[in-house]
């Protein structure tokens, strides 16, 4: 090997690095997700008390396409029943009540789910959410079909994702679900 051609491959070295790097946090369960023109990211679930019923799994959803979406079911072989809610406040109570038509996503819209809002409800827990663990799911939308993904389990009150800012939390919620009704 030459000089000239020991430098073209340390160059081509040093090129292909930081590529090959950003292609391996791509396919992180935490990172962003592409399903047709949904970009699904921030993918959390909360970790549940060993005799806790219900699990939260929280994940982001953007559509990039033209047409709206709507996000129909979820399913979990972790839990006998994945159901899509919506929380609202009424006075100082929580509501929770079942998405009857699933969670639309309208073009160019980005819908985050959280645990004081849009949510999957894990009902009938095969076994406990342990924090540091993943919540296999999938996901089926009207347009762009489904996918299964990893949800990260993060701490019993984790108000967002890991590395979210903190003025992301949602104070009415802290302290569990206390209050809620259904
Ligand atoms: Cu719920």
């Amino acid at each position: 090997m030459n000089r000239k051609s020991l430098f073209a491959a340390v160059a081509a070295a040093f090129i292909v690095l930081p590529l090959a790097t950003a292609l391996a946090q791509h396919s992180q369960p935490s990172g962003v997700v592409t399903l047709g023109d949904l970009e699904i990211s921030d993918a959390f679930a909360r970790a549940t008390l060993p005799s806790a019923p219900v699990g939260g799994a929280y994940i982001t959803i953007t559509n990039k396409g033209t047409a709206p979406d709507t996000l129909v079911s979820a399913s979990s072989p972790a839990a006998g029943d994945v159901s899509l809610h919506s929380m609202s406040m009424e006075g100082n109570v929580m509501k929770m009540a079942a998405l009857p038509h699933g969670l639309d996503i309208a073009p160019g819209a980005t819908v985050a789910m959280s645990p004081s809002g849009f949510h999957m409800m894990f009902e009938h827990l095969n076994q406990p959410f342990v924090e540091g663990k993943t919540v296999p799911v999938t996901l089926s939308f009207a347009k762009a079909g489904s996918i299964k993904l990893d949800i990260p389990v993060l701490g019993i009150a984790a108000t967002g994702p890991a590395k979210t800012s903190a003025g992301m939390s949602a104070p009415a919620m802290t302290g569990g679900m206390k209050g809620m009704s259904m």
